[in-house]
């Protein structure tokens, strides 16, 4: 049940430490969000990032943002977290003398993104300037190191905030490990990446946070076999008796495990 899913008992049973906050490129103080839903603001199109388009804020999950680019479909929403350099306020890109672009897949003709434009930003709810927070620093090197627990977006399931353990570490990048699913999930990236955050994030920010994966996550050992007389272990008797075998990688996999459904869904 991913509502009781538990931090402190769950580092206690894989014995296992927390990211230090330094690692992160996130606020201390996580900031409040401040938006609304159906506020306009201008965001960098994740599929053509060097275009500046008119997005629609879709829903709040924690201190992220649910996005939408208009004239796109509704298939390609996108978070970003309201302190994100991708995102600034409505006429920004025109102060920099830039233009705001038609997303990827724009639904209509391209000769009708002018009006679309003028129509779309009429009447709308603009996303006030306050709302928008300053992106935190990069931390000046990468911390991490092998073993750490942290809270990772699912970068498959991007409206996911996840338990994850650091793989590995290589010069800037960090190999991120969804705890309990078996490397599906799993993926490379720079340590300054915005979709790490330190071990109690979500719960500070109300975003939800999913539940390790797998039969083997937060069960108790099975209950001891009934007494019998002392002779030779068996074979059962020597496997370990507890889910995780620390500190690090493969999870001891079990059969129907959840974490054998085909990704993403
Ligand atoms: N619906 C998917 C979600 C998997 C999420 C994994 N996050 C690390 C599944 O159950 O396979």
């Amino acid at each position: 049940n991913k509502d009781s899913f538990s931090w402190e008992e769950y580092l206690k049973e894989t014995s296992a430490t927390p990211a230090p906050p330094a690692c992160f490129r996130q606020a201390r103080v996580p900031p409040s969000n401040d938006f609304k839903t159906g506020m306009k603001l201008e965001a960098r199109d994740p599929r053509n990032s060097t275009s500046v388009c008119i997005a629609t804020v879709m829903g709040l999950t924690g201190v992220r943002l649910r996005l939408r680019l208009d004239g796109s479909d509704n298939s390609n929403d996108f978070w970003r977290l309201v302190d994100s350099s991708d995102i600034q306020p409505i006429g920004s890109c025109e102060k920099n003398g830039d233009m705001l672009q038609p997303p990827l897949g724009f639904r209509m003709n391209a000769s009708s993104w002018p009006m679309f434009l003028l129509r779309t930003l009429n009447g709308a709810e603009m996303a006030p300037a306050t709302a928008f927070k300053k992106e935190p620093p990069r931390p000046p090197q990468n911390l991490f190191r092998p073993g750490m627990k942290l809270e990772a977006v699912d970068k498959k399931n991007p409206y996911l905030i996840c338990p994850a353990t650091v793989g590995e570490v290589k010069g800037d990048e960090v190999f991120v490990m969804f705890d309990g699913w078996r490397g599906a999930f799993d993926y490379w990236c720079l340590y300054e990446s915005r979709d790490m955050f330190p071990v109690g994030w979500c719960s500070l920010t109300t975003h939800s946070l999913q539940a390790p994966g797998n039969s083997v996550s937060l069960q108790k050992p099975p209950p001891p076999l009934p007494a019998s007389p002392p002779c030779k272990p068996s074979r059962r008797s020597l496997q370990p008796p507890h889910r995780l075998t620390p500190p690090m990688p493969p999870l001891p996999v079990r059969k129907g495990v959840r974490g054998r459904r085909p990704k993403s869904e």
